[in-house]
């Protein structure tokens, strides 16, 4: 590790670490709604406070120190500490902390951070990407996304063409059209979504949707055409676009066969859709590339990106616009009636920049794809042998294990027992941050993780499964 790029923590976050613990949770609990969190249930626990963290960990208001598998929430890539980043923002701030881009302005880092992300994102047949749009976030990318689809087919006069397909189990925000593209049946539950003319197919998931006796190429094929089958149920001439995250996170790192990919895009060219590569994780070198398109060569006209384009340090989220989308905006548009007060907002630019350079300079994204990735797809795969773990699989930086009743036959648990839960807990007590998707255990890992430091979260992990088995195997819940 090269101490010489890492800060130590300021005195403001130290100060919290001197505060009583309950003094803050109880501050906590009167005043601040966290997102997605039953906010009774969280007062009676108490939240665990984070004051401070460095490298792949973070500390809490009790001194513990924990290795963050997460990324936080899947995006510091470049780790934490990095004093280039908060000397980017410093220096942009006392430079120029805001302009807006509207009525015919511009600002030098989101014209720089254009550019540079134009050159990062590779050309694909007939595809280019010259052109971004700025938000501050995911799911305003996504909002961004149905608004430019819908306004791409209008300006070439197919009004018509305005249902998007999404996918079950999917995630792409929380806002009213972010929530409504993505497939998490809880959040529709809530609020009267999707809004109109979003609909869904079922996931790639072969462990939950592939047929006994089938191979996961068939079982790729299969899915994607669950796609075909959709657009001959709407009719071709209403389908706007195809949005699909390249591995999905949140959903648990659900990732797809081989051939899931090439078929789908034999269908969207077959149809003529748009379709949008939701990179909100998979970009930024998380899966060994800049864009993950690159990976599973398929070919977007849109590229949702946020988290990793500023490891996290700032909120920044914009989409990759293609020359398929662009030339018909630009030329036929006239103005475009959309965009925010922080599009293009400088000093998330700035940082954005200095992340960029120092991902880099540090050769991760490389690093990712020829050297840490692979071993740490040998280390993970190899759970395959406990006795808990029904499938283990990564791809680059993300990685997910199923956790099962019976292995033989993959059964899995009665849900009412949140093994998921059990294992997460135990987590957290050995020093670990372990996502728990239902009974999928999922990591992130910074892409600053070393071989040393992937071996040290490996015992972790299996501490934490053989924890878990103990627990089961006392209450008596294995087959
Ligand atoms: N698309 C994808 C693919 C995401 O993963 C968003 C859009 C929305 O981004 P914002 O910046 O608006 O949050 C995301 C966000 C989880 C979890 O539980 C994942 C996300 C957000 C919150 C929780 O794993 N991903």
């Amino acid at each position: 590790m090269n101490t010489s790029t890492l800060i130590a923590p300021p005195a403001l976050v130290r100060r919290a670490e001197q505060q009583d613990t309950q003094a803050i949770q109880a501050l906590d609990s009167a005043h601040y709604i966290h997102p997605f969190t039953d906010h009774a249930g969280l007062a009676s626990r108490g939240a665990r406070v984070i004051t401070h963290a460095d490298n792949i960990y973070v500390w809490d208001s009790e001194g513990k120190k924990i290795l963050d598998a997460m990324s936080g929430l899947w995006c510091v890539n470049a780790g934490y500490g990095r004093k280039e980043l908060a000397d980017a923002a410093y220096q942009q701030m006392m430079t120029l902390p805001f302009y807006n881009s509207f009525f015919n302005t511009t600002n030098v880092p989101a014209v720089q951070l254009a550019a540079k992300l134009a050159t990062l994102a590779p050309k694909v047949g007939e595809r280019s990407f010259k052109h971004v749009f700025f938000s501050s976030s995911g799911s305003e990318s996504n909002d961004t996304n149905v608004r430019m689809v819908r306004r791409y087919w209008d300006l070439l006069g197919q009004p018509a063409r305005k249902v998007i397909i999404s996918r079950e189990n999917a995630y792409h925000g929380s806002t009213m059209a972010g929530a409504s593209l993505g497939g998490m049946s809880g959040m529709h539950a809530q609020g009267d979504l999707p809004i109109p003319n979003i609909t869904h197919i079922q996931q790639p998931y072969f462990a939950e949707n592939g047929k006994a006796g089938e191979s996961r190429a068939d079982f790729g094929v299969r899915a994607a055409r669950w796609l075909e089958e959709k657009i001959l149920a709407i009719g071709a001439e209403k389908v706007a676009a195809f949005i699909a995250e390249p591995v999905q996170g949140a959903g648990g790192v659900i990732i797809p066969p081989e051939t899931y990919w090439p078929e789908i895009q034999r269908i969207v060219d077959k149809y003529g859709i748009l379709l949008i590569s939701d990179e909100v994780i998979c970009a930024f070198g998380r899966l060994g590339h800049w864009f993950a398109y690159e990976k599973f060569g398929y070919k977007p006209d849109l590229v949702t990106f946020a988290k990793g384009v500023t490891s996290g340090y700032i909120p920044l989220g914009g989409v990759m616009v293609g020359n398929r989308v662009a030339e018909v905006l630009i030329d036929k548009g006239g103005e475009f009636n959309h965009g925010y007060t922080y599009s293009g907002h400088p000093v998330a630019c700035a940082v954005a920049l200095a992340n960029i350079e120092l991902i880099e300079r540090e050769g991760l994204v490389q690093r990712v794809r020829t050297d840490t990735g692979p071993y740490l797809a040998e280390c993970f795969e190899s759970l395959n042998a406990h006795p808990l773990v029904g499938e283990a699989q990564s791809c680059g930086f993300v990685a997910g294990m199923s956790l099962v009743r019976h292995k033989p036959t993959q059964t899995p648990f009665d849900e009412d027992l949140g093994v998921g839960m059990i294992c997460r807990a135990h987590c957290f007590n050995n020093g670990l941050i372990m996502r728990a998707v239902g009974d999928r255990m999922i990591i992130s890992p910074p892409l600053v993780m070393t071989r040393a430091q992937i071996d040290e979260m490996m015992a972790l992990i299996r501490r934490c499964l053989d924890a878990t088995l103990a627990d089961l195997r006392a209450q008596g819940a294995l087959a």
